[in-house]
């Protein structure tokens, strides 16, 4: 240990990991990002949902409850970071994310079913830069369950004034339900 810390001193870099902590509760809300009001997935009754920015090395709590209204469970998937060690907490349902809670008989897909809540906890290790979370369920993520993941880097040897993350994507008019069947 005490030989870790020296070589980390030398290099000048001792960075001490924190926990990040975040509570979303999803339900369905009414927006019109495009002028057409429609249903969409809220992230504690906000749409879009709120961006996740952490650190480099940071642990990353997400305690999810879901509060849907239409009998579909939800993952939570955190697009491009390697969960190494923690895969059962990368949000691919039926792949890495099976029934919660264990056993519970549900017919509508895997993740967390409606009325439960579930806990993502994981390090993002020496990764920075800007990723995405979302769901991995059906037609959740253009129904809205998306929004920025950012990591940041507190030895980054670029400065700026300020930080904008702009998130786009395609929008139709109607909820997943009514455009699924039109495709
Ligand atoms: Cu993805």
């Amino acid at each position: 240990m005490f030989l870790l810390f020296v070589v980390l001193a030398i290099h000048g870099v001792v960075v001490e990991a924190d926990t990040k902590t975040f509570t979303w509760e999803m339900s369905h809300i009414n927006a019109a990002p495009n002028g057409v009001n429609r249903s969409v997935i809220g992230v504690n009754e906000q749409f879009p949902p709120p961006t996740i920015i952490v650190s480099k090395n940071d642990q990353v709590v997400i305690q999810v409850t879901n509060f849907l209204d239409d009998g579909e469970s939800i993952t939570l998937h955190t697009h491009g970071i390697f969960q190494n060690g923690t895969n059962y907490y990368d949000g691919v349902d039926q792949v890495t994310q099976w029934l919660f809670p264990p056993n519970f008989q549900y017919l509508m897909g895997s993740g967390v079913a409606p009325g439960q809540s579930f806990e993502y906890n994981f390090s993002v290790g020496n990764q920075t830069g800007t990723y995405w979370i979302h769901s991995h369920i059906k037609g959740q993520y253009p129904n809205g369950l998306r929004a920025p993941f950012v990591i940041l880097d507190p030895e980054s040897p670029y400065e700026c004034d300020d930080q904008l993350v702009l998130s786009v994507s395609d929008w139709v008019r109607f909820s997943r339900p009514v455009y699924l069947t039109i495709v």
